[in-house]
């Protein structure tokens, strides 16, 4: 099935990111984000602004996981602990850290976090669009300048409708995906929950 999105896919490598000493492991978090990436595409040029920003932080990290360093950068925890040690988070504008990049991208899961459990539990004709912006004003547009919440907010109007959009998942009618959605979306939220505690416990939620 290369190329084609499956959200099953996606779900499947956030879940076994958790391991069962809950660390969270870098090589299926990367993958989960690679496959919205690809379902960020189908949707069309209006959402490559956003798309270049996700695959350039995703591609640091890969990078960080095939370099010289690669052990430390196995899991979350393994990170934060070798980055702080190293003094990598001291520096003032170092753009490139693992922990500011993955901060980042922390944030985007909490609002696909809101975004699938509103699809989940909307009403069959409501509008992606409303449950898209909402999401997106209630985490992500808090950390986002004018601009960029201007651009987002005009692409997020081109979205299909909740039930066209259901079936572009892959995982069946559109009563399937939400079932699976239902299934499926503790996991990201045990990633989102482990990720921001591990973060505030070394207060690097605000890393430049
Ligand atoms: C379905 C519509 C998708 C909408 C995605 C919402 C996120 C909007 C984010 C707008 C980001 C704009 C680009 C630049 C932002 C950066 O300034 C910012 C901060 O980084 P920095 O280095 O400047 O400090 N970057 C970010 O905030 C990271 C944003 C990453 C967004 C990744 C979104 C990936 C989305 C995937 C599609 C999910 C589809 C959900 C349905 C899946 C199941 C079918």
């Amino acid at each position: 099935m290369a190329g084609a999105f499956s959200l099953r896919e996606v779900l499947a490598a956030f879940q076994a990111c958790v391991t069962e000493r809950r660390e969270v492991l870098l090589g299926p978090y990367l993958s989960g984000w690679r496959g919205l990436i690809r379902f960020l595409h189908t949707l069309g040029a209006i959402f490559s602004f956003i798309s270049k920003d996700a695959v350039a932080k995703v591609q640091l990290m890969e990078d960080y996981c095939r370099g010289e360093q690669r052990e430390q950068y196995v899991s979350l925890q393994a990170m934060v602990r070798y980055e702080l040690a190293q003094g990598l988070l001291d520096a003032p504008g170092r753009p490139d850290s693992g922990c500011r990049t993955v901060l980042r991208l922390h944030r985007a899961l909490r609002w696909l976090q809101l975004f699938l459990e509103g699809l989940r539990t909307a009403r069959q004709d409501s509008r992606t669009s409303t449950i898209c912006t909402d999401s997106y004003n209630a985490s992500l547009a808090a950390y986002h300048p004018w601009v960029i919440r201007k651009a987002a907010t005009v692409a997020f109007r081109t979205l299909p409708p909740r039930d066209a959009f259901l079936q572009i998942m892959n995982v069946g009618t559109a009563e399937e995906a939400v079932a699976m959605l239902g299934e499926a979306l503790p996991y990201i939220g045990d990633v989102y929950d482990i990720t921001q505690q591990l973060f505030a416990q070394h207060e690097l939620l605000d890393l430049p």
